[in-house]
């Protein structure tokens, strides 16, 4: 299996050269120079409604209600697959009817627009359901992983001071119970049961009696694109997580971007396997496949891949949307798997999150016919920024071109500290884009000097490093910061090494991103132990279980080890990139701030 230090190489790899004129059904986007050059974001707005009566734009009226008041009203819009086994079918009326009452709920509470409903949830219906109520009544959503421990939960729902936090009676009694006398702010919990019935549980609502109580009509009120409808949380090196917030106006990204680099059309069914925990999973798994009046599908369940082929078949999946540690699990078992299931039905595939080895692509081709297409975003950019195109050829390793109305360079520090463009091809750099796209961030909830180092010399700054060949291909090379991908999940180190550093035992922790074949990355930990406690493997399993019981799996540390001192700048701060230099048997490159004494 190739890992990212293999990438450097993957300009060797044998494109993959898609025929151009046998297309089944012909791609959305078929001359990129073409469609380039006469894109224009107005146009792109274009496509979109408005609200009736020229009331602005809102992200859940051309989700649902454009489609609920017009010819696709019957069209099934989102199908739910249970994880044991359930089936449940919503058409855009019924979700049309069902976000209203969402939205009457909410103003029933009290709750007005601009106050944060937070969700934390699976994969349930509930969660769309309130996910585009909430923007219908002008909210501000912000899903949250259900895999998340208490910590990241309190974490992320003091910094946008949450009013409302819709999620389920289980999740509510394990993570969220004890942590309500600490998030004072939190008025209303509304809680879905078990068994997606009434709740009786003290200090919440139930969410099926409010919905039953509620009234079915609602309008939504005029909505400026500017008007804040998500926040979505993302980890940096340091500090606190950090909260993106978008707009309604990035409907014309999700909604442009469906159509281009996931080639959308009419009748497609679509499958985005990402958690709306995660800002793919809300992007692309709520919004554009739903102004694109399209069906998608909505899989509880986690991760199998005998359940997965069963999906794609039964349900004729016809363009997928996945990641790439989950390709990779899908290659461990085998393509001999894959051929007991009859795919036919799939016609573009798609993948986002990691870096995407040359070798899941042309596995992909083998094995389906079809090769995977890699695209690269960020929770920042709201919405697909660089994609293998449907109609391009592919270079196994690539991330792709930039889409039509993005502006992407690779940039460096000047001597006199100033940004130039690289123009050479393949030369490495900072991976930059001009401003101006819909689904660009408007802020980090509440920081704005964080938000302003996003930006310089015209550029905003992406933190990846990447190089850019000669034909306008782009390749990711690596993070410049310690932020860590595991299994698609970013990470915060800072955020790993508080929660560690939280137990007795622990005097200093700096924690790193070492690579693996399966997940990219694994979140490992190098601790150092007050005296008096031993580095034995009792306490490593104890500091385990304590970080996976305070942070949640995804974000715990899956290994740890023991050091004497953690390595750190003369100003104190933990030198991770010498921790991971040490973990690879790299050279340690310049350690001149360290501190020796
Ligand atoms: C959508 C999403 C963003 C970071 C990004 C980069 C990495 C995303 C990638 C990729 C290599 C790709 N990343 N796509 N790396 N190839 N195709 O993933 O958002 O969770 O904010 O992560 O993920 O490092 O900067 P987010």
């Amino acid at each position: 299996m190739r890992t990212k230090r293999d990438l450097d190489n993957s300009m060797a790899w044998e494109p993959i050269v898609k025929g151009t004129r046998d297309w089944a059904v012909a791609p959305n986007l078929t001359d990129y120079d073409q469609t380039r050059r006469t894109f224009s974001w107005d146009a792109a707005r274009g496509l979109l409604d408005g609200l009736p009566g020229n009331h602005g734009l809102n992200i859940a009226h051309e989700a649902v209600d454009r489609h609920a008041a017009g010819p696709r009203r019957e069209h099934l819009a989102i199908r739910w697959l249970g994880k044991n086994g359930e089936v449940e079918d919503y058409t855009y009326r019924q979700l049309g009817e069902l976000t209203n009452r969402f939205a009457n709920v909410l103003q029933g509470l009290g709750v007005t627009p601009g106050d944060r409903v937070y969700l934390l949830a699976g994969r349930i219906p509930e969660l769309y359901i309130a996910a585009l109520g909430t923007l219908k009544h002008r909210c501000v959503v912000s899903p949250l992983f259900s895999a998340f421990g208490p910590e990241p939960i309190r974490a992320r729902l003091s910094i946008g001071r949450a009013r409302v936090l819709v999620t389920t009676q289980s999740l509510y009694e394990r993570k969220v119970k004890a942590l309500r006398t600490l998030l004072p702010f939190l008025e209303h919990v509304l809680l879905v049961g078990d068994d997606h019935g009434p709740t009786e549980v003290p200090d919440t609502k139930s969410y099926r009696r409010l919905m039953d109580a509620a009234s079915g009509p609602y309008t939504i009120q005029p909505t400026n694109s500017e008007d804040i409808a998500l926040l979505h949380f993302t980890s940096g090196t340091t500090g606190t997580p950090k909260g993106a917030v978008h707009v309604h106006g990035a409907v014309v990204a999700h909604h442009i971007t469906g159509k281009l680099a996931l080639d959308f059309h009419d009748d497609d069914v679509f499958w985005c396997t990402a958690d709306p925990g995660w800002i793919t999973g809300s992007s692309y798994g709520i919004i554009a496949p739903l102004t694109n009046g399209i069906t998608s599908i909505v899989d509880e369940g986690d991760f199998d891949a005998e359940r997965w082929y069963g999906i794609l078949q039964s349900q004729k999946v016809t363009v997928w949307y996945s990641a790439p540690t989950a390709i990779r699990m899908l290659m461990k078992a085998g393509a001999g798997m894959a051929r007991n299931y009859d795919l036919r039905s799939l016609r573009f595939l798609s993948s986002v999150g990691e870096p995407l080895n040359p070798e899941a692509v042309v596995w992909s081709q083998e094995t389906f016919g079809r090769p995977f297409h890699d695209n690269w975003w960020q929770t920042e950019t709201g919405g697909i920024m660089i994609a293998n195109f449907a109609a391009m050829d592919i270079r196994p390793g690539s991330m792709g071109r930039p889409l039509p109305g993005i502006d992407a360079a690779i940039v460096r520090a000047t001597p006199e500290g100033s940004l130039e463009e690289i123009h050479e091809p393949d030369v490495q750099g900072e991976l930059a884009l001009r401003p101006g796209w819909p689904s660009m961030f408007r802020a980090y909830w509440g920081e704005p000097e964080r938000y302003q180092k996003c930006f310089a010399g015209g550029f905003y700054l992406t933190g990846d490093l990447a190089k850019k060949d000669r034909d306008g291909y782009f390749w990711f090379v690596g993070r410049k910061d310690d932020v860590i991908k595991t299994s698609g999940h970013l990470v915060g180190p800072f955020e790993v090494e508080s929660a560690l550093m939280e137990h007795k035992a622990v005097a200093e922790s700096g924690v790193i991103g070492k690579p693996d074949p399966m997940a990219f990355e694994i979140v490992k930990a190098f601790v150092v132990l007050h005296q008096g406690y031993e580095p034995t493997d009792a306490m490593k399993r104890e500091l385990l279980a304590f970080a996976r019981t305070r942070l949640g799996a995804v974000v715990a540390p899956k290994e740890i080890e023991f050091v004497s001192a953690v390595p750190k700048t003369r100003s104190g701060k933990i030198m991770r990139r010498l921790l991971k230099a040490r973990e690879l048997g790299l050279p340690e490159g310049d350690i001149s701030t360290l501190e020796t004494s």
